[in-house]
């Protein structure tokens, strides 16, 4: 990201969690209500650990705004990791590891192995308080930042839960617009936040909880897919010029950058390979009374040649199923050298829907940017100005 910034810091069983978000324009109306209410989403779902018992994430703001308003400096925020203090002697800051019981058995599919080796550290907790999704939390929060500078834009994002395993929401986001979407996307949010696993589909939720149970039985665990939507975007964010101004780039090397995320698609993605151009390509028109250009179907998913074209933008991600498992898999010891079954230790069945609320953050942060990059502008009043002209600019 060029325009704007942000680093998160922290580790799962830690004091706290920070975030400093840099570059965004001052005057921006900001609600911390509406940034712990994305926390508070993030930290719902079927199938989640004892963790999400224990902490309630609430952002503290530590700097960069002033009576409700961001101040163009860098914001920082930190979120109190409330387990801590189960944790202090295993994660003390100094002093030595005595008591802190070592992890010694690589879990496969967690960084344990790779990280053990390539940080050349003995306790493999070393790699794996920074690799837990817990970091997500700092990522949630700033991303909530962008979320209300786009929504004040005109900008709104959603998610929704599509697939766990076999089980499969009949509605995708691409079907948007066609007769079998029934759903105008300013509520979609509301209607999915409503199911304990974030389907629209009450078939493939009931489903979908099934597997989540079955799997807790039989101490497995569930991954699954998820798509975000972003709406109302004007047309010419991004660029076709480099590889590296596309916006479709972006918001794939971002959503895979989300812990668990082993495949992106924009629009129907893979699903178009599969079919003849004439099937997917989606075919222009012209509606003079509006005057604007329209589509009849939206597989591109609103990009096309890494530029937005108006049309709602549609990604998808695919969550492999959590790596630790109650019931272990086949691993060895990294002292030893021995097989041992991989190392357990408290974690969720199934944090999809908590994923695609991670992934809207993303989304909303990758968007803030290209934003920021079209339309410059140090003040939230020069932006939406320059942001007005060029709606005007698109009728033309
Ligand atoms: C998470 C917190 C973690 C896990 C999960 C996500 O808490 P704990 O490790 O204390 O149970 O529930 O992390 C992982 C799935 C992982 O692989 O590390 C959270 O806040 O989202």
């Amino acid at each position: 990201m060029s325009h704007l910034k942000f680093y998160t810091a922290g580790e799962s069983h830690g004091q706290a969690l920070i975030g400093i978000l840099e570059g965004m324009p001052a005057n921006v109306d900001i609600s911390v209500d509406a940034i712990n209410h994305e926390l508070h989403r993030r930290q719902q779902g079927y199938g989640r650990g004892g963790r999400m018992r224990i902490e309630k994430d609430q952002a503290n703001i530590l700097s960069g705004m002033r009576f409700g308003k961001t101040l163009g400096g860098p914001i920082s925020l930190m979120i109190e990791n409330r387990d801590w203090k189960n944790w202090k002697t295993k994660m003390a800051i100094e002093g030595s590891p005595n008591n802190a019981n070592p992890v010694h058995v690589a879990r496969p599919g967690h960084v344990d192995l790779a990280g053990a080796i390539k940080y050349k550290q003995d306790d493999i907790r070393n790699l794996l308080e920074r690799a837990s999704a817990r970091e997500t939390t700092t990522r949630v929060a700033l991303g909530a930042i962008a979320k209300q500078f786009l929504a004040h834009l005109g900008v709104g994002i959603a998610s929704h839960v599509l697939q766990m395993v076999d089980a499969r929401a009949r509605q995708s986001l691409i079907d948007y617009g066609k007769p079998e979407w029934h759903i105008e996307l300013d509520r979609l949010n509301e209607i999915a936040d409503k199911s304990p696993v974030r389907c629209l589909d009450p078939d493939a939720e009931s489903a979908m909880i099934s597997l989540i149970d079955q799997a807790k039985k039989e101490r497995d665990t569930v991954g699954g897919i998820f798509e975000v939507v972003a709406y109302n975007l004007p047309i010419g964010l991004g660029s076709h010029v480099h590889w590296d101004r596309k916006l479709d780039a972006r918001i794939a090397g971002a959503m895979m950058s989300i812990q668990a995320i082993k495949g992106v698609e924009i629009g129907d993605g893979i699903g178009g390979a599969c079919r003849f151009g004439s099937q997917v390509h989606d075919e222009i028109y012209y509606d003079a009374g509006k005057s604007a250009y329209y589509r009849k179907q939206n597989n591109a998913g609103g990009l096309e040649a890494g530029i937005t074209n108006g049309m709602p933008l549609v990604v998808r991600a695919a969550m492999k199923p959590i790596s630790t498992l109650m019931r272990p898999l086949d691993s060895v010891d990294i002292h030893s050298k021995k097989a041992t079954p991989a190392h357990r230790e408290r974690s969720d069945v199934c944090a999809v829907p908590a994923a695609s609320i991670v992934g809207e953050a993303m989304l909303a942060l990758v968007l803030a940017d290209a934003f920021l990059e079209k339309f410059g502008g140090d003040s939230y009043e020069e932006i939406a100005e320059r942001i007005a002209n060029w709606r005007q600019h698109e009728m033309q």
